[in-house]
């Protein structure tokens, strides 16, 4: 069988720390699926569009690497395209009880599909796109913590406003 895993998040937008997350398990599984949360109710800085984009953009060099938006169920996500694994990334201790909460409401559903924790590598622990997006907008670098495509985004983005 193939083994394939879903990235879920926003992405608004990737970050290195993401985009680790989505290299490491690019080695580990047959096929990974980058998946975007398409929220109608909460409205980000990037359009669905612009974040796919820019995805696909940072992630052309692994061939394995699919990108898509869901909305609705992440597990009937997971379970519409054939994936057994979730892969989150986990940073701090503070983000354990969000996970923890999500991992259980998602083994509810659906107890067939595993979620797989990795630790952030250590370099990007402290990278949120919140703040990325917080530092971008009053003009700090941001070009150390995201893909310089995500960088020039951010520019443009402000710029216009
Ligand atoms: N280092 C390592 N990992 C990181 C870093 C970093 N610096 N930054 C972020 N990550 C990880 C996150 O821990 C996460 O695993 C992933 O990258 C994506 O991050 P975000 O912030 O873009 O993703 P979230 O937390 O907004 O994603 C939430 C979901 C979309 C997964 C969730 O809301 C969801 O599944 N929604 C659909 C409805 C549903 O099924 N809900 C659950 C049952 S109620």
């Amino acid at each position: 069988t193939i083994r394939r895993a879903v990235v879920p998040g926003s992405f608004d937008p990737i970050t290195l720390g993401h985009l680790d997350i989505i290299e490491r398990s690019a080695k580990l599984f047959d096929e990974v699926h980058v998946s975007v949360l398409n929220n109608s109710s909460k409205v980000g800085l990037f359009t669905m569009e612009e974040r796919l984009d820019l995805i696909r953009q940072v992630t052309s060099e692994y061939p394995n690497v699919q990108v898509h938006y869901f909305s609705g169920l992440l597990i009937t996500h997971c379970e519409n395209i054939g994936a057994q694994t979730i892969v989150r990334g986990l940073r701090a201790v503070s983000d354990f009880e969000y996970e923890m909460q999500l991992t259980s409401m998602n083994k509810k559903l659906n107890d067939e599909i595993e979620t797989l924790y990795m630790m952030t590598n250590n370099l990007y622990s402290f990278i949120s796109s919140s703040m990325v997006k917080e530092v971008a907008k009053y003009g700090g670098d941001v070009s150390e913590i995201v893909p310089i495509e995500v960088a020039d985004a951010l520019k443009k983005k402000f710029a216009g406003k």
